[in-house]
């Protein structure tokens, strides 16, 4: 009990801060806001500086916060955010096998839309196909968001798409580069990999209860953290843009615009992501290899039905529509 009302209280705090934006706020005012002593409030503002938080104090004015920790914490991501279910819930974790698995545990458990597993290092990070996936300590992004749309199973390759455009937009707000999306679930800087998207399904006959949209994205690293065998495809956005980034900004960059999009598809289908998702495209128009794992399809790319689905045109003018492969531009 004593522990909610602190972690309830320590909410409010960061809340009033959000919304204050550079105003100094009393400890007077804060202290009548969420409901304790001015003692109190000084002892949550010790705490939160222990954690990383520059937060200044200025005599008669009051408190405000400078800088947020280098360590991504669940709060410095809810401060500042303002969707309305997607990272509302953060399960945030230091170490763990992969936040798949307990997105999925969660699912189960009926926890509400939107919520998100983050954690600062996976041991055992898997791609499409059950592939590694490479997530070393404090520098990616990892993590797994719950959605829960009332749509057909053919529809759900729809949502990878939905997350590509939402990722090339953070990255774009946040950075000088220019990533684009390589079908289905690669975000590319310079032709190599910055982010890889796996999308997992809970459903029962043709209804879905989850999707549990995995989010790999590669920020601090240096070409050397990776290992030798994916230094060449791999890249991140330290090394393209130059300049270490704050992955919270980028993380609630990311809800934001996984949010707009997700109301908006509900609302008026693929069609309008199906449009922002070909302005990001680098393989429409090219000639590619698709491996599926029943063929391989040369040939080339046409573009993507209102489904998401790939149409390839091969040598012979058949046109045929890929649902799931690896492709090579
Ligand atoms: P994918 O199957 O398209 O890509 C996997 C391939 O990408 C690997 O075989 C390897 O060649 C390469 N690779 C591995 N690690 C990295 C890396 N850090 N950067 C660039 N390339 C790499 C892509 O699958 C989907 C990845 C989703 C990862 C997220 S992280 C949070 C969530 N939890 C989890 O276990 N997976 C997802």
């Amino acid at each position: 009990m004593a522990n909610g009302v602190q972690s309830q209280i320590r909410k409010d705090l960061l809340d009033a801060f959000t919304n204050a934006g550079d105003t100094y706020l009393s400890g007077q005012y804060l202290a009548e806001l969420v409901g304790c002593s001015r003692t109190a409030i000084w002892k949550h503002i010790e705490e939160l500086r222990k954690e990383g938080f520059e937060l200044e104090a200025v005599r008669r004015k009051g408190y405000r916060i400078l800088k947020t920790p280098e360590k991504i914490t669940a709060d410095e991501i809810r401060l500042g955010l303002t969707t309305n279910f997607i990272g509302k819930d953060i399960h945030y974790e230091e170490s763990v096998e992969s936040t798949q698995r307990i997105a999925h545990r969660l699912a189960y458990e009926n926890v509400p839309e939107g919520t998100v597993v983050i954690a600062e290092e996976q041991l055992a990070g898997r791609g499409r196909m059950d592939r590694k996936w490479h997530s070393p300590k404090y520098t990616g992004i990892w993590m797994s968001i719950i959605l829960r749309p009332n749509i057909p199973l053919v529809k759900a390759p729809q949502l990878t798409l939905l997350a590509a455009v939402a990722i090339v937009q953070a990255i774009e707000e946040h950075t000088d580069v220019n990533p684009g999306i390589k079908w289905p679930n690669d975000i590319l800087i310079n032709g190599k990999k910055v982010t890889g998207i796996l999308t997992e399904l809970q459903a029962e006959a043709d209804r879905i209860n989850s999707i549990i949209i995995g989010i790999g994205m590669n920020v601090n690293q240096g070409i050397e953290d990776f290992p030798i065998d994916i230094q060449e495809l791999a890249t991140s956005l330290f090394i393209e843009n130059g300049k270490i980034c704050s992955r919270a900004d980028i993380i609630k960059a990311i809800f934001m615009n996984l949010e707009k999009l997700y109301l908006l598809y509900l609302d008026q289908g693929f069609l309008p992501i199906k449009l922002l998702w070909e302005s990001y495209a680098i393989s429409i128009g090219k000639s590619i290899k698709a491996r599926t794992l029943l063929d391989t399809i040369v040939g080339k790319a046409l573009g993507i039905t209102d489904e998401g689905v790939l149409k390839i045109e091969d040598e012979q003018g058949v046109i045929h529509h890929v649902y799931s492969a690896d492709i090579e531009i």
